[in-house]
């Protein structure tokens, strides 16, 4: 039995150590040393190979390197195959601090004293309680959840929306079309943490956006594919959103002279939100192939209706 990983080279050496302190009786290679590929059941790859079975005729699951999954072609990976996503705590802690400095950023006005140093003013702005800022993701999943557990605790007025309906302590939760409308209306930080589905892809667009109320911002940590970014520019040139923080853009990276790199009131970061941490993230792929093992349900597993 052995694992093939195929990923960021220099994280698979770290997953080759872990994983030979772990669990030695696991045989483990690092694309695209293959060696005798028959021996091959598991994989974790941000990309599966073209030629799933060609390449890797006895694999048995393949693990996503990261949480989300649009990334790969599900059309080209056979049925019997189950895809799990990358489900631990290490990916959690990443986006939990990335999104809380985004919201207190936007909260504590750190992106207006930036603008503001660029024109040597020295101008207090008063500071408004966090009770008053209404943050709302868009996703209450593992990230989702985790980002508004932590942000309840300075006190912001927490709010989420999902596809079903879930009930996060402390948090107004809402679910599903009927109820978007309602949510966006109550949002001033607005945070997307959802998947790219075929139902999600575009959604961040004009009339989304426009619902929230005038002056909010927008935190972008999902996937570049769901912003519309020239409605995105055109809302915050009208004032009516005023500051966007992108972690994620279509394409990655925009190009040199696109209009997002320069705009006053956009931030962009490059896809750090967060990762995967090796050294958590190789205890649930290995628990997980211990469930597999016993014929217990994987925990991250993807329903492929759905698409995440
Ligand atoms: P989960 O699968 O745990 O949660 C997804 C959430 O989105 C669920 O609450 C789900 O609803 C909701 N959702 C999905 N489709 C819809 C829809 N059509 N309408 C309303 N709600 C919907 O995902 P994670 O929290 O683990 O990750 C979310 C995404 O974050 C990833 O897919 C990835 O794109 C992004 N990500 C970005 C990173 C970065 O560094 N920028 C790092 C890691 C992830 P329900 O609860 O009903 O199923
Ligand atoms: C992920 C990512 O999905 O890093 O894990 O974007």
């Amino acid at each position: 039995m052995t694992f093939l990983y195929k990923a960021d080279p220099a994280r698979g050496e770290i997953w080759a150590r872990l994983f030979a302190q772990r669990a030695p009786e696991l045989g483990f290679r690092l694309w695209p040393d293959l060696g005798d590929t028959a021996d091959i059941r598991y994989l974790a790859a941000w990309q599966p190979p073209d030629d799933i079975l060609g390449t890797l005729p006895n694999l048995e699951v393949i693990f996503s390197v990261g949480a989300g999954v649009d990334q790969f072609d599900f059309g080209g990976i056979p049925a019997h195959i189950p895809v799990v996503r990358m489900v631990e705590p290490g990916i959690v802690e990443g986006m939990v601090e990335y999104v809380c400095q985004g919201v207190l950023s936007v909260h504590r006005d750190i992106f207006e004293y930036g603008r503001q140093q660029q024109q040597a003013c020295w101008r207090e702005i008063p500071v408004r309680p966090a009770s008053s800022c209404r943050v709302g993701v868009l996703g209450l999943g593992m990230l989702g959840t985790a980002v508004l557990e932590r942000l309840r605790l300075f006190g912001y007025a927490c709010a989420g929306w999902s596809r079903s309906a879930r009930a996060i302590a402390g948090v107004t939760c809402y679910a599903g079309a009927e109820e978007l409308d309602a949510f966006l209306s109550r949002t001033d930080v607005l945070v997307c943490l959802l998947p790219l589905t075929s139902a999600t892809r575009g959604l961040l667009d004009a009339k989304l956006l426009g619902k929230l109320p005038r002056g909010a911002s927008l935190i972008q940590t999902g996937r570049g594919a769901h912003l519309q970014q020239q409605d995105l520019l055109r809302l915050l040139d009208d004032e009516h959103l005023r500051y966007a923080l992108l972690d994620v853009t279509d394409p990655e990276p925009l190009p040199a002279d696109h209009p997002l790199w320069a705009h006053p009131r956009v931030r962009i970061t490059p896809h750090i939100a967060s990762a995967t941490r090796p050294e958590t993230a190789v205890v649930a792929v290995l628990d997980n192939i211990e469930r597999y093992r016993a014929g217990l349900p994987m925990i991250g597993q993807v329903d492929r209706e759905r698409g995440y």
